[in-house]
């Protein structure tokens, strides 16, 4: 078990799942959570879950935020979004419609966001690939590209990839907040080099000021 002052450092990895009503958000939050495939469809509010989990040998939280898809919800996706660090885009390959959708999804994050996400598109229900695809990986993959993401299948039902996704999206996470955290660091030291140069400066400045003073005292003695 990790010593009790690592505890307190787990980093905490607050995901979004966002994508229209119906394509499995709140089936792959459960899968991902309880392993449980949960067959009806009841389109509920949105509803938030915490697992801990290892990544790479590394423990952390997860905190999912499963989004509902339903038109009335609008107005509180841009909160959702604003809670989020990262975010899984998610359609159905059974339906075209949700795959045009994620479009829209991906302009309402960079929106808010205005920097870059750790983000994947994720194509679920590719257990029903062979008789209701809608959406071929192709087209998918080329989508992913022009959003700048990676592009994943995945099936709540069977299951396939669902914690595989979780997992690459918590590699994103790791990976942007530890450069972050070095640029941070690397503006931190040029603040301080330039803080301590202008300091010198100054100092020289007010050295060359009193030394100027001194000379012309000398110069008016000599006069006189
Ligand atoms: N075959 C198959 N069905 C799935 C899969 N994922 C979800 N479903 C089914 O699709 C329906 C909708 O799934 P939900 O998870 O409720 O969809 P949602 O995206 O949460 O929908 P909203 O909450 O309305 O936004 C349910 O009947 C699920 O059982 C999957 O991978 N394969
Ligand atoms: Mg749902």
């Amino acid at each position: 078990m990790s010593p009790p002052d690592h505890l307190g450092k787990i980093l905490v990895h607050k995901v979004v799942i966002l994508g229209d009503g119906g394509v499995g958000k709140t089936a792959i939050a459960n899968q991902f959570i309880v392993q449980h495939f949960v067959t009806t469809y009841d389109p509920t509010g949105d509803g938030s879950y915490r697992k801990q989990v290892v990544v790479d040998g590394t423990p952390c939280v997860v905190e999912v935020l499963d989004t509902d898809g339903q038109d009335e919800y609008k107005a509180l996706r841009e909160l959702w979004i604003r809670e989020g660090e990262a975010f899984l885009l998610v359609f159905s390959i059974t339906s075209r419609n949700s795959f045009t959708s994620v479009r829209s999804y991906c302009q309402q994050i960079q929106k808010i966001k205005k920097s870059e996400v750790p983000l994947i598109l994720v194509g679920n229900k590719s257990d029903l690939a062979s008789t209701d695809r809608e959406v071929s990986p192709q087209e998918a993959e080329a989508l992913a590209k022009e959003l700048n993401c990676t592009f994943i299948e995945t099936s709540a039902k069977i299951p396939h990839n669902i914690d595989e996704t979780f997992h690459s999206l918590i590699r994103l996470h790791r990976k942007q907040t530890k450069e972050q955290e070095q640029k941070a660091a690397e503006a931190a030291t040029v603040e301080a080099q330039t803080s301590q140069t202008d300091g010198g400066e100054a100092k020289k400045t007010g050295w060359r000021k009193r030394l100027s003073g001194f000379i012309k005292s000398i110069d008016k003695n000599k006069k006189g």
